[in-house]
């Protein structure tokens, strides 16, 4: 058994830049058990003041576009410049499998072994919006512990990517070189939140594919992009396997900041984040009391039986399970 640890405990840890500590913090974060997440609350409230000074970088791309291989180059390369980088990870496959990208960790063997590195696979076993209000919570904690540049990857498949491009500064969309067909099969929206795409493994023999595929992605881009944002988003070639292009992308993120930092954009995006990240934490706290409190529920439960035996309509019965909520005793 592990010892109990108090929120004193992280303090220090925190402070003596314990990476098992932060590991533990994140397990509390994600911990369904009351007296862990009352702890978990603590401890966030305690470094929230020293959150929000890394760079926030969501990846994303289907499987077997080399995401693993890319975000290990990638990250080995900021770390050569003296960054110290986390990967949190957003598998909603994961709760199938129970945690595909753990097994990912090997895949990013560089990263996995560095000591300014930190990877966290996703919390399997609940909805995509619980692993993405855990994955807020922690990507905070990585940055008071003082990670410079917190990766969220997620598998492009279905809405995680824009969930993820919800809770990051920049959204880097990983892409395969191959041909005109692969367009048809993009769905749009992910497109239209990339701040950068990058066409993966310009390499070898697909070089000329992958020029291909880079004019018909800023064509796309270009007819996508809607310019209400300083930023235009770029197309870059690059190899994750061969370090080729990584540099050339960290400037463009550079860049990304440099010009969303002038006149507060960067910070509006994150307020508009913010306020959404509130919303949907008050939904399921609503959600969580009138499913969790015995008395509320019942009532609801009962109020559903009228709705549906036409003793209410609708606008009562909304009505009527709002009230029970808003009189609810504290
Ligand atoms: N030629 C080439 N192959 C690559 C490159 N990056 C990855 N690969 C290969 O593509 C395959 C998938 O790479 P991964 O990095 O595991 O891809 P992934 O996107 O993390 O895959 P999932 O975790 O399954 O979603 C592996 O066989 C890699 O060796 C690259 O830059 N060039
Ligand atoms: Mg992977």
């Amino acid at each position: 058994m592990k010892k109990q640890l108090q929120l004193q405990d992280f303090v220090d840890g925190f402070k003596k830049k314990d990476i098992a500590i932060l590991s533990r913090a994140i397990t509390l974060v994600e911990s369904k058990n009351i007296e862990h997440q009352k702890l978990a609350r603590q401890i966030i409230d305690t470094f929230y003041k020293q959150t929000g000074k890394a760079k926030r970088i969501g990846i994303s791309g289907t499987p077997g576009v080399g995401k693993s291989t890319f975000i290990d180059t990638f990250g080995m390369s900021l770390i050569d410049a003296g960054l110290k980088v986390a990967v949190l990870a957003i598998d909603p496959t994961s709760q199938k499998t129970g945690g595909s990208i753990l097994g990912d960790k090997t895949r990013m063997h560089q990263l996995a072994a560095s000591k300014e590195a930190f990877i966290r696979p996703s919390p399997s076993g609940t909805t995509l919006g619980g692993v993405a209000s855990k994955t807020r919570e922690s990507m905070l904690l990585c940055e008071a512990f003082g990670f410079d540049v917190v990766i969220v990857e997620t598998v492009g498949v279905g809405q995680s990517e824009v969930t993820v491009s919800q809770m990051v500064d920049f959204f880097l969309l990983l892409m395969q070189p191959g041909g005109g067909d692969d367009l048809q099969g993009i769905k749009r929206g992910i497109l239209e939140v990339a701040d950068l795409v990058a066409v993966n493994k310009a390499d070898g023999d697909q070089q000329t594919q992958a020029s291909i595929a880079l004019q018909e992605y800023s064509t796309a881009i270009k007819i996508l992009h809607h310019g209400d944002s300083a930023w235009t988003p770029k197309v870059i070639k690059c190899s994750g396997l061969k370090g080729i292009g990584l540099d050339e992308i960290w400037n463009s993120v550079l860049e990304y900041y440099k010009i969303m930092e002038k006149d507060q954009q960067l910070q509006f995006k994150r307020d508009q984040q913010l306020k959404s990240w509130m919303w949907s934490m008050l939904m399921e706290k609503v959600e969580n009391e009138l499913t969790q409190n015995d008395q509320l529920n019942k009532k609801l439960l009962r109020t559903q039986q009228e709705l549906i035996e036409n003793k209410l309509n609708i606008m009562q019965a909304t009505q009527q399970i709002f009230d029970s909520l808003t009189h609810m005793e504290k």
